[in-house]
């Protein structure tokens, strides 16, 4: 903090400070809780520059409790050249910490919404834009040519917003936060990752959804769309047959926990293989794939390869087929996600320089991926963790088995590095896990338990040693994903589903009776078959703390 700025606290603790007697002629001051615009109003003169290492703009005034959240100080600010920030800082009921939302897809506006439960609970709540404000989707032309823009959508923006927070929670308050916490799902689950590996010091506990893994999530997303695209220019698994393989990996897989509920508790652990649906002479046409539709599902199961056949990325789940139409097909005249994602990211992230020419760009697996990394790292996480580790940090990481549109098993390569570059499985349980969430799509929704009150399981780790053995994971009749609004805990709505995690790669074995609601109904159970063994074996899950004895 700049010497002007701590004079001004200076001034501002003087005034806050505890009144002696009745007679002292500063009794007429009301206590800080009171002074709420004034108390606010000062941050605007303050100078963060120091504190954040770059040019602050602050704009703040005082909001009454509303719909939104409670009674806060609300401060706006933008951090050179153009990363919006926007943090709440609560009148009354502060419970000392700081959190910081992450925001999704490309960012570009500011996501308040992420703040509900966390702002419920007494935080100050931090959020960003990701360092432009132009929120089309998905369209980057901001980033064209723009690598300031880039270098502060990929890492910067979290970095600096995590600073300015920290600095006007300290001026407001006069404390520090006692702790700060970061959640993010998708690209805030990137951004978690680089805030692990990159900026170590900005947060105690860090909660990282379904990441965006730059080198993996968009070769898999070109792959996979030219996998469906038929010499006709149409997708080779529409609807009907995306309906095919899911109820196929169902019959074949879904009882493997124990309970067929729809839901496939250990994809890794399923092996089914599309051909098992091939027409033959005996097969009904209207139930059975053509070989073309065979070769693209196994292409899509497999994820990308070079011309030698070397694995680029791991393939896709089996498990959540039904919900791949928007991505492989497209919805509502819509060209597939995958492709508009993927020509985007190409044009304006993938390389460096940009493509010259606008328009339909061809990825070519043989050269292409080894011209992704420099542009790559702007966005990019790494597997070191000591730092975070070293400071007590936590970590704890999740991804859904039914994610239509970021690859859980893009996730597990990284996890199963990390464990590798980080002493091994035993030594990271000690401040990072990683939980993989059955039915679960992309940040949440779908026939899965995807509700779980992370930030209680972090606080309970940072503040009270409380490592998450077990959890809770909840559907209620209103889930939705995060992207659209985070849950709010306790869950909302009638619970239609809840089940116990455990950290990989234990799974939630049903125990054959008890009501499937309970969790004390599932124990954990190491995968039968893992695709690929991890790289070094993990401790056995501890039992769940509601076990019971049959
Ligand atoms: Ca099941």
């Amino acid at each position: 903090m700049s010497r002007r700025a701590g004079l001004a606290l200076l001034a501002l603790a003087m005034a806050r400070a505890p009144l002696a007697g009745a007679e002292d002629p500063l009794e007429a001051v009301p206590p800080p809780s009171a002074l709420d615009g004034k108390d606010c109003a000062v941050l605007a003169a303050l100078d963060f520059t120091e504190a954040v290492g770059a040019a602050v703009k602050v704009v703040a005034a005082p909001v009454a409790a509303d719909a939104e959240g409670p009674a806060r100080c609300r401060v706006t600010a933008t951090v050179a050249p153009e990363t919006g920030v926007e943090v709440w800082l609560p009148v009354d009921g502060w419970n000392g910490k700081l959190f910081v939302a992450g925001c999704y897809g490309l960012c570009g506006s500011i996501r308040t919404d992420q703040f509900a439960d966390a702002a419920a609970r007494g935080y100050a709540t931090a959020t960003t834009d990701g360092g432009h404000s132009d929120a089309r989707y998905p369209d980057s032309r901001w980033a064209l040519d723009n690598t300031a823009l880039e270098d502060d959508f990929g890492h910067r923006a979290v970095h600096v917003s995590a600073l300015l927070a920290r600095a006007l929670v300290e001026a407001y308050y006069g404390d520090a936060a006692a702790h700060a916490y970061f959640r993010g799902c998708s690209t805030g689950g990137r951004q978690a990752l680089v805030a692990a590996t990159r900026y170590p010091e900005d947060f105690d506990g860090i909660i990282a959804g379904a990441p965006f893994h730059p080198l993996l999530s968009v070769p898999h997303m070109i792959w996979a769309d030219r996998a469906n695209t038929g010499p006709d220019g149409k997708p080779l698994l529409r609807a009907r047959e995306l309906g095919l393989l899911q109820r196929a990996v169902l019959a074949a897989c879904d009882g493997a926990d124990g309970l067929a509920d729809g839901i496939v508790g250990d994809p890794e652990g399923c092996a089914f293989d599309p051909a098992a649906l091939a027409c033959g002479p005996d097969a009904d046409a209207e139930s059975c794939l053509a070989p073309a539709q065979v070769a693209a599902a196994r292409a899509i199961y497999q994820g990308p390869v070079d011309g030698a056949g070397r694995s680029l990325a791991p393939g896709a789940a089996r498990g959540g087929e039904g919900t791949w139409a928007a991505q492989l097909i497209g919805r509502d005249g819509r060209p597939p996600f995958f492709r508009t994602v993927g020509q985007n990211w190409m044009r304006y992230h993938a390389f460096e320089p940009d493509p010259a020419q606008p328009g339909p760009l061809v990825f070519d697996f043989d050269r292409d991926p080894a011209r992704l990394a420099p542009a790559a790292a702007r966005a990019g996480f790494t597997t070191d963790l000591e730092a975070f580790a070293a400071r007590d940090g936590r970590l704890i990481a999740w991804h859904g088995w039914a994610d239509e549109s970021l690859q859980p098993a893009h996730t597990l390569q990284w996890w199963r590095d990390a464990l590798a570059a980080n002493g091994g499985a035993a030594d990271v349980a000690r401040f990072a896990r990683l939980f993989m969430l059955p039915g679960v799509q992309h940040c949440g929704g779908g026939p899965g338990a995807g509700d779980v009150d992370w930030l209680a399981a972090l606080e309970g780790w940072v503040e009270r040693d409380e490592a998450p053995d077990m959890l809770v994971a909840w559907r209620t009749k209103d889930s939705t994903p995060a992207t659209t609004r985070p849950p709010r805990f306790p869950p909302v709505g009638e619970v239609v589903l809840k089940r116990p995690l455990f950290p990989y790669p234990a799974v939630a074995r049903y125990r054959g009776e008890g009501d499937a609601l309970d969790p004390a109904s599932w124990a954990p159970a190491l995968p039968a078959a893992p695709a690929s063994p991890p790289a070094s074996p993990a401790p056995p899950p501890a039992p769940p703390r509601t076990e019971v004895t049959p």
